[in-house]
């Protein structure tokens, strides 16, 4: 069984995010979500949170795509390399939205496969959700604005909760 983990600080989920892993169950038989701290990103919601609504996502999006239900979920304490370590996972898959995202992410590539061997696989966004970041979506929300079209059901109602803003 061949172990990968797309790992990410999911502050909230997308649908870009889901599509990235839709795509590696596909590919691997056991995908882990990880999700974890990114020191270089305030974060909104807490860790498990986020871990919660990545997990409901995929339930949920199990119901039509029985693949995802065999994704599982976990925080990542620390370092993304000790965890891929201890869960057997010999690959790290990323999705790229463009340029930027190369750049961002090609020496954290690097650096882990230097702590550790661990290869990173990078698969190109879907064009659908070229634009969808979750700051963007953290923006929006803050400001009044409506992401139902780019979040998984849920999400919209956890950031409202952690802005103090009122349920809809
Ligand atoms: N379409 C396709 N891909 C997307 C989309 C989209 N719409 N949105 C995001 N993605 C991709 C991103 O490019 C990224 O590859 C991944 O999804 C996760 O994105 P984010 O924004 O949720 O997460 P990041 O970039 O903040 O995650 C960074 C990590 C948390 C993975 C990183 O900081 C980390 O590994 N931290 C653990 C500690 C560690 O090991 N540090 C040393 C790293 S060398």
């Amino acid at each position: 069984m061949t172990t990968v983990v797309c790992p990410g600080s999911f502050d909230p989920i997308t649908l870009g995010h889901l599509d990235v892993v839709r795509r590696a169950t596909t590919m691997f038989d056991d995908v882990v979500v990880g999700v974890a701290k990114n020191p270089g990103k305030s974060g909104l919601l807490d860790l498990e949170t986020r871990a919660g609504l990545v997990r409901a996502a995929l339930a949920s999006a199990a119901e039509t795509e029985p693949g995802l239900a065999r994704v599982s979920v976990a925080v990542v304490p620390g370092l993304l390399v000790d965890f891929c370590r201890e869960i057997g996972a010999v690959a790290v898959v990323k999705g790229l939205r463009g340029g930027g995202d190369f750049d961002a992410e090609q020496p954290m590539a690097l650096m882990n496969r230097h702590l550790s061997g661990v290869e990173t696989i990078f698969l190109p966004g879907d064009q659908r959700y070229a634009h969808v970041a979750s700051s963007l979506v953290k923006d929006i929300v803050r400001h009044g604005g409506q992401v139902d079209d780019l979040v998984p059901a849920g999400v919209t109602e956890a950031l409202r909760a952690a802005l103090g803003q009122p349920a809809a």
